[in-house]
């Protein structure tokens, strides 16, 4: 029987968008008994969040997030707003009993994350951060992979995530489209924009980071904030590298930056193990590299002049997610990544099996941001604090 699961969408930018979509097509591609209804969206700008809610279906518009919070036709709270406003917003929304999906980073860092994560499991309401690169059907064959056992020991791990849109100094920080840039609202630059997408994935394929060495930069000292045209200091880090320790015993490098001329959403790793190897680039994401050692059987001849990369076509109704697509060889797209996490989500609340990740899992991450940013301050090895 089909339940009807109100949605009240705070924020109205990139993720707002991406996230209604998730919601619009959740029925015509996954056969879950919830149907998302957009009931209202939620924006400080009321012409834009007016025009956002025609385009989008939703039923009504707010300026203020309590509002969407305490009404009764609202089931789920989904933050799609700034990072200064996840903490808040978050805990309230537990608070009211209403279901909680937050973008990533959690939060600007462990302090606010830890109280969300207390504000959702007192309330016992279910929760999710949208690390939507997991639901990639390639990265989470690579996952399988793993599961498997075909990798083996691991040795190596080695992440890059490089944009480019920041290098002119003329580009200002602050305001509603560039908050990216703006210390008291993102928390951090790249490490809990870009690198929180890393190593979300890292600790999914790879289990638990225990310690880090950082260093970070910001190339541009001084920008215009775009709304009060004040010209102050840059506080996030534009760059950032660091090096980790895993529980498992392998060694990371991590990279990354919005610095990297011609790179936009240049999202890379790769896994290397004594079993075999994985490499993934979001540049051609229906694609899975996979390098599969095969030992020498004694009597047996091996056939080693055959043996290389395979670029896994990850398109097939035996992949992730692809049996609820196209045929076979036709590929999807980024806006499903965030409808396959949606699914999980609602098949997550229908099982009783909850899905991942959830808050508790997202602090996680948020502790290694916070040990890579502490490392870089204090130029030592930081020990991450992350569950083991
Ligand atoms: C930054 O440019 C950004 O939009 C991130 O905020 C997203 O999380 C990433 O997926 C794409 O790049």
């Amino acid at each position: 029987m089909a339940k009807e699961l109100g949605i009240g969408m705070i924020g109205y930018g990139f993720m707002g968008r991406a996230h209604s979509n998730a919601y619009k097509r959740l029925n015509d591609f996954f056969p879950v008994e919830h149907r998302p209804a957009l009931k209202v969206v939620c924006g400080r700008n009321a012409e834009k969040a007016k025009a956002f809610a025609e385009v989008w279906g939703y039923e009504r518009v707010e300026t203020d997030w309590r509002k969407v919070v305490e009404a009764p036709d609202v089931d789920l709270v989904d933050i799609g707003s700034p990072n200064d406003t996840h903490k808040e917003i978050a805990v309230a929304a537990a608070h009211a009993g209403k279901m909680v999906l937050c973008e990533k980073p959690l939060a600007r860092n462990v302090a606010e994350a830890e109280e969300m994560v207390r504000a959702v499991e007192d309330a016992g309401v279910p929760n999710m951060v949208w690390f939507n690169y997991r639901r990639v059907p390639a990265i989470a064959l690579a996952r399988q992979i793993v599961d498997e056992g075909r990798i083996g020991r691991p040795f190596h791990y080695r992440a890059t995530y490089l944009q480019d849109w920041t290098i002119s100094p003329d580009v200002p920080q602050g305001g509603p489209a560039l908050w990216r840039l703006d210390i008291d609202v993102a928390g951090s630059g790249v490490t809990g924009d870009l690198l929180a997408h890393s190593i979300d994935t890292a600790m999914w394929l790879n289990g638990p980071i225990t310690r880090v060495t950082a260093r970070t930069e910001t190339f541009v000292k001084e920008r215009k904030h775009a709304v009060t045209g004040e010209v102050k200091p840059v506080g996030i880090d534009d760059a950032c590298m660091f090096l980790a320790e895993f529980a498992n015993g392998s060694l990371g490098t991590f990279e990354s930056t919005r610095y990297a001329r011609g790179r936009k959403n240049y999202n890379t790793f790769e896994l290397n193990g004594a079993g075999g190897s994985l490499y993934f680039d979001l540049e051609e994401p229906e694609y899975l590299q996979f390098f599969e050692y095969i030992q020498k059987q004694s009597g047996k001849k091996t056939e080693s002049h055959l043996t290389g990369w395979r670029k896994i076509h990850v398109t097939n109704s035996e992949h992730p997610y692809m049996d609820r697509y196209w045929v076979p060889g036709t590929c999807i797209g980024y806006e499903h990544t965030f409808l396959n996490a949606l699914a999980d989500f609602v098949m997550g609340i229908e099982s009783g099996k909850p899905t991942q990740p959830d808050f508790r899992n997202a602090l996680q991450t948020q502790k290694v941001c916070d040990a890579v940013l502490e490392s870089a301050r204090t130029g030592r090895w930081v020990e991450t604090g992350v569950e083991l």
